[in-house]
């Protein structure tokens, strides 16, 4: 058995959770809340920007931007939020949820993919942004039930490239496909991309992708979240997978080993145990140094950080 190990990490995961996590908790909000998880991430004015899922004390999910210099402390959250559940509309009725962001040159705005909840099931939206202050919406683009929305930073091909995953219970299963757009309204049938593993592995039960694949020059880096159905329950993780650079739709490597899983106290307990669901990358290119942030347990915000190279030689080893 080949035995693709990570490094400096307590459990042989990849990445290595920053001292500080929990990030941001409901505590940290200016107002009464749930649960504060699944965050878009990005920077803006040399800031790091979260878009974070907050659930209220109904059980409705929106979306609240939160601001730190370094990305890790300092977090000043804004008083409402930036997308919000709206009981007029059919489609987000319930909330909207786990948004990924992309920052899109070609339009200089960023694209905030997210997943809109009403009584047909979870749909993908978009909208854009340019200050996190205000937003546009271009509406409800993929059909219910689709979630885990996540875009190209440019197109390829002459398209925009929406990542996103359909579900039908006629099909079964739940994996990733993509889509493609000249306009981000209008999108092609879903073709697939990358599928559940089988029987007893870490992402059998069901996958999505997460933050919006970086360009690198072996390819667009992908995280996921991979299920596994334990007879406790399900059990999230995060696993890697690189994208042709001008075939997105053709995986080049995907990782054997999950590299972060539930293991640290925030991760094994909340709302939902046992979750460690990424949805927020961000490259400092200076420094090499990747952040992922993601939702533990459904119920606090994390970090954990790698470098580029640790995970392409991990990738280019083992994928
Ligand atoms: C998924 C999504 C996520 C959630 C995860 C774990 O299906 O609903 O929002 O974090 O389950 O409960």
């Amino acid at each position: 058995m080949s035995t693709p190990l990570g490094t400096t990490s307590p459990h042989g995961e990849l990445f290595r959770r920053e001292p500080a996590n929990p990030i941001l908790t409901a505590n940290d909000w200016p107002y009464q809340i749930n649960t504060v998880f699944n965050p878009g991430a990005t920077t803006h004015d040399g800031e790091t920007v979260l878009l974070c899922r907050v659930e209220d004390r109904r059980g409705l999910s929106h979306l609240t931007v939160a601001r730190s210099p370094d990305g890790v402390l300092g977090w000043r959250v804004d008083p409402k939020p930036l997308l919000a559940d709206d009981p007029a509309d059919q489609t987000s009725m319930w909330g909207v949820e786990d948004c990924r962001i992309t920052y899109v040159a070609e339009l200089e705005t960023y694209v905030i993919s997210y997943t809109a909840y009403g009584p047909s099931g979870p749909c993908v939206a978009l909208a854009t942004t340019d200050d996190f202050q205000s937003v546009e919406k271009l509406g409800v683009v993929m059909p219910p039930e689709d979630k885990n929305a996540s875009l190209l930073p440019r197109r390829v091909g002459g398209d925009f490239i929406l990542y996103h995953r359909p579900y039908s219970a006629h099909v079964g299963g739940a994996d990733v496909w993509l889509s493609r757009s000249k306009d981000l309204r209008t999108w092609s049938s879903p073709e697939p991309v990358m599928a559940s593993r089988e029987g007893a592995w870490w992402d059998a039960a069901r996958m999505g992708l997460g933050p919006a694949p970086i360009e690198t020059e072996h390819g667009w880096l992908g995280v996921y979240h991979g299920v596994k159905q334990m007879a406790a329950g399900p059990l999230y993780r995060a696993g890697l997978v690189l994208f042709d650079i001008d075939n997105p739709a053709k995986v080049v490597r995907r990782s054997p080993q999950w590299v972060l899983g539930p293991a640290a106290d925030y991760e094994t307990h909340g709302d939902v145990p046992n979750v460690v669901f990424p949805t927020g990358l961000i490259h400092d290119a200076e420094t090499g140094e990747l952040r992922l942030y993601y939702g533990a347990g459904d119920s606090v915000i994390a970090v954990a950080t790698a470098t580029m190279s640790e995970v392409m030689d991990y990738l280019l080893q083992y994928g």
